[in-house]
């Protein structure tokens, strides 16, 4: 029993299972009461009296680096997080992992005094933020002369891309030149979130693509250039959207803030009017103003070097998506066979006019199939719900390519190769990608996006929990060894084992008879008894889930094959080969040249429907969109291995968007799921910063007291040693391994701050003997 007065803080138990924070104060007639950190009241009596636990000083305000929590278990973690929330403090460390709590409402730390207090600064020396992971990055990659990369996790709207921002506002503040190639790197982001971000039920600006920009140094530490590397647009966003979500941001923007006269050349109207932006039956989003995002991103096309003209061409794209998305084909019978034709409409005379194709080499394209069989050719006519769909794979091809364009424009701008320098470049990598996402109807695009979170963590378990512990054994750390929650499992079912799904669904894209039903049957068999994948309840279910490291989400396999063979008609590739448009047929011939291609080489004759799918070169298979999103994931991964990695855990506070407001739940499975717990003990207990005694005395030589220890006599390690014996205070936990000094993140901080002072008292001491001389 705990002894309670007035002012104490203790812990209660709660609904949710995770003990809640309380006060004890008193009532108006002197009684004592316990109030929640929700502002709820608990009885204090007999029943509950043995549940109440004292709270560990270091909870009650909270701290800066959870590793200080006296108060180590999930309620620990959790109030922590709270109390620093309700006080405005988003940020806190878990060593050097930051953990950013989404405020959803502007704060006013992220200005140039915050910049420059923020610039040079060792990590731990001022309140947790963003920027001193963004300075700790480039300190590191100049001290340690290695390539940095940050990895920027959490589910959709947990604040990643904001994140990201910040990032790069700090390093191109800092980088100092305050120069055209800093402005453009930092427009190049309302370009690329234009097309590639939009409003869906978690995020008012949900990234709809993954991102990893690179960015390029000077030896000297300016920036230099920079990469954006893009992964797996969605494409099905633009002809469908789901209830309260919205298309892709540059549709809006250009139907509000485009001028009205060349609104007319494009006879565009309001957004109302077009099928392909009115699915979701949402077209404006609160909190965003279109007209303005238009201003800003014309402006940023400018400072990336399109010109007026490229500005122009991709309006022309742009306007004949959303005419072709209002042309409607009506069904008729030819032959005793179905058919469909065109229903002509201005919409149609707009797309071939836009397109620069003739009508009726359009009409059909868009209405029937020509494909060789072993013997002949033959011509196909569509249904017209055929024709709906080959119209959509149309349109999704070419938001798709014009996309991927706009990146490589973008690049050919920033991307600055080191010419004739043989100084190697260094850099820092951003990775910013679509977070984990469970909808109550998932689809293909999820699966994707789920995986590539599924990746990210095992790179952090890799990094935190695996390699580090193998560090201790193999140097001879004295160690109890930290379990963990591996996802390797998960991720093996899902891409590495034999037969695993994402090979399962490829390989039945690939055979012509696949269905979306014989690949669920093949998944049943091969994974249904291994406890990762969940077959469907029967055989008339099309839904399967499957058990992430983030939940359980369910996805229907309805469309999955269609949707990974991303492949268009010949029909209409050969349209877009007789079309004058230039944009047009550079953003196709783009993807030729690159080698990303599919079904453009008209040997590989792919149509959109599955029962007409034939190729007539059956050697070549043509790249699904999963082997090729692997196949970036796996270069990705290799990029990020060779990099030291800093990591940021962005949390979503409540579903709402809602400032002040803190889910409890919500947060506690984001936290759960994460690794946070682990983490935390694991950064508590271990070794996070290690060095050979060769990089350490390089560094930190100016700290050794010669009179302790003669390095003429005595070994590396000992002079070593002897470092930190005098620098960090006694009783302060490092270790000596057999070939390396480990250390805590706050003994690297130390360190690096006495040797500043060192240099600097030498520095003041020279300039006086100099001085002296004159
Ligand atoms: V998704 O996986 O792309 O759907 P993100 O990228 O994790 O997601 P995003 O960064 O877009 O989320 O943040 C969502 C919204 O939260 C932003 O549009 C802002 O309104 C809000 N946000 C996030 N971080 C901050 C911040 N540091 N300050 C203020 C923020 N608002
Ligand atoms: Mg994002």
């Amino acid at each position: 029993m705990v002894h309670l007065s007035k002012g104490d803080f203790v812990w209660v138990e709660s609904s949710d299972g995770v003990p809640i924070g309380a006060e004890v104060k008193l009532t108006d007639t002197g009684q004592l009461q316990l109030i929640d950190d929700e502002g709820k009241e608990h009885k204090i009596n007999k029943k509950t009296e043995g549940t109440i636990k004292p709270m560990h000083p270091t909870s009650v305000k909270g701290v800066d680096d959870m590793i200080r929590l006296g108060d180590l278990n999930e309620a620990g973690l959790l109030r922590n997080l709270l109390v620093r929330h309700k006080e405005g403090h988003i940020y806190t460390y878990t060593g050097s992992i930051l953990v950013a709590v989404n405020p959803y409402q502007l704060l006013p730390i992220y200005t140039t005094d915050y910049v420059h207090m923020y610039t040079d600064r060792r990590l731990g020396e001022l309140p947790p933020h963003v920027f001193a992971i963004a300075d700790s990055c480039f300190f590191n990659m100049r001290r340690n002369r290695k390539n940095q990369c940050c990895v920027i996790s959490g589910e959709s709207g947990a604040g990643k891309t904001e994140s990201t921002k910040l990032m790069l506002q700090f390093l191109a503040a800092v980088s100092g030149q305050h120069s055209w190639i800093e402005q453009q790197i930092l427009e190049a982001n309302p370009i690329l979130e234009a097309f590639g971000n939009a409003k869906t039920i978690r995020n008012d600006n949900s990234s709809r693509f993954g991102k990893y920009i690179d960015i390029n140094f000077t030896p000297g530490g300016a920036i230099e250039g920079a990469r954006v590397e893009q992964y797996l647009l969605e494409k099905s966003r633009v002809c469908r959207q789901a209830p309260e979500e919205r298309n892709y941001h540059i549709f809006y923007y250009m139907l509000m803030g485009m001028q009205a006269e060349q609104k007319k050349i494009l006879s565009l109207g309001s957004a109302a009017e077009y099928n392909y932006l009115t699915m979701g039956n949402c077209t404006s989003c609160e909190g965003r103003d279109d007209v303005t995002e238009y201003a800003h991103f014309r402006s940023a096309l400018k400072i990336l070097m399109f010109t007026e003209n490229d500005s122009w061409e991709i309006s022309k794209l742009l306007a004949a998506i959303l005419h072709l998305g209002n042309v409607k084909f009506e069904g008729t019978i030819v032959n005793n066979l179905e058919a469909c034709k065109v229903n002509k409409s201005s919409h149609f005379n707009m797309v071939c006019q836009l397109l620069e194709v003739a009508p009726k080499q359009l009409e059909n394209s868009l209405t029937q199939r020509f494909f060789t069989t072993a013997r002949d050719s033959v011509t196909k006519s569509l249904t017209s719900a055929q024709a709906v769909d080959g119209r959509d794979a149309f349109v999704k091809a070419i938001y798709g390519r014009l996309f991927i364009w706009v990146v490589d424009k973008i690049n050919a701008a920033i991307y600055k190769k080191a010419e004739g320098s043989d100084e190697v470049q260094q850099s820092i990598g951003l990775l910013d990608i679509f977070g984990f996402e469970n909808f109550k109807k998932n689809s293909f695009e999820q699966l994707c996006i789920n995986y590539a979170n599924e990746q990210l963590q095992q790179f952090f378990v890799k990094h935190v929990f695996k390699l580090e512990q193998e560090e201790y054994t193999r140097e001879n750390i004295v160690w109890k060894h930290i379990d963990y929650q591996d996802n390797q499992h998960t991720l093996d079912v899902l891409a590495n084992k034999p037969m695993n799904m994402l090979s399962l669904i490829d390989e039945e894209s690939n055979f012509p008879k696949g269905t979306d039903t014989t690949m669920l049957h093949k998944m049943n068999q091969v994974h249904g008894k291994g406890g990762i994948y969940i077959p469907p309840k029967n055989n008339y279910e099309t839904e399967f889930g499957i058990k992430h490291f983030a939940g359980e989400v369910y996805y229907d396999s309805k469309g999955f094959l269609e949707k990974n063979r991303d492949t268009l008609s010949t029909d209409l590739i050969e349209l877009v080969k007789t079309s004058t448009n230039k944009l047009l047929k550079q953003a196709f011939q783009n993807q030729l040249t690159t080698g990303t291609v599919k079904s453009i080489n008209p040997r590989m004759v792919i149509t959109t429907s599955s029962s007409l799918r034939q190729t007539s070169d059956a050697k070549k298979q043509v790249p699904t969109l999963t082997g090729q999103f692997r196949k970036s994931l796996e270069s990705l991964m290799k990029t990020l291995t060779v990099c030291q990695p800093y990591f940021i855990r962005c949390i979503k506070p409540n579903d709402f968007k809602k400032p002040m407001l803190f889910d409890r739940e919500l947060c506690m499975r984001q936290l759960r799921y994460s690794g946070m717990m682990e983490t935390i003990r694991i950064r508590k207990a271990g070794y996070p910063v290690r060095y050979t005694f060769d990089e350490f005395l390089g560094r930190y030589r100016v700290l050794l007291k010669t009179s302790l220890c003669d390095p003429k006599k005595e070994s590396k390690e000992k002079c070593c040693e002897s470092i930190c014996k005098t620098v960090l205070a006694k009783g302060e936990d490092w270790k000596t391994g057999k070939t390396k000094i480990f250390l805590k993140d706050s003994h690297d901080t130390m360190l690096e701050v006495e040797r500043m002072k060192e240099l600097n008292v030498k520095a003041l001491i020279i300039q006086k003997v100099l001085k002296g001389y004159k």
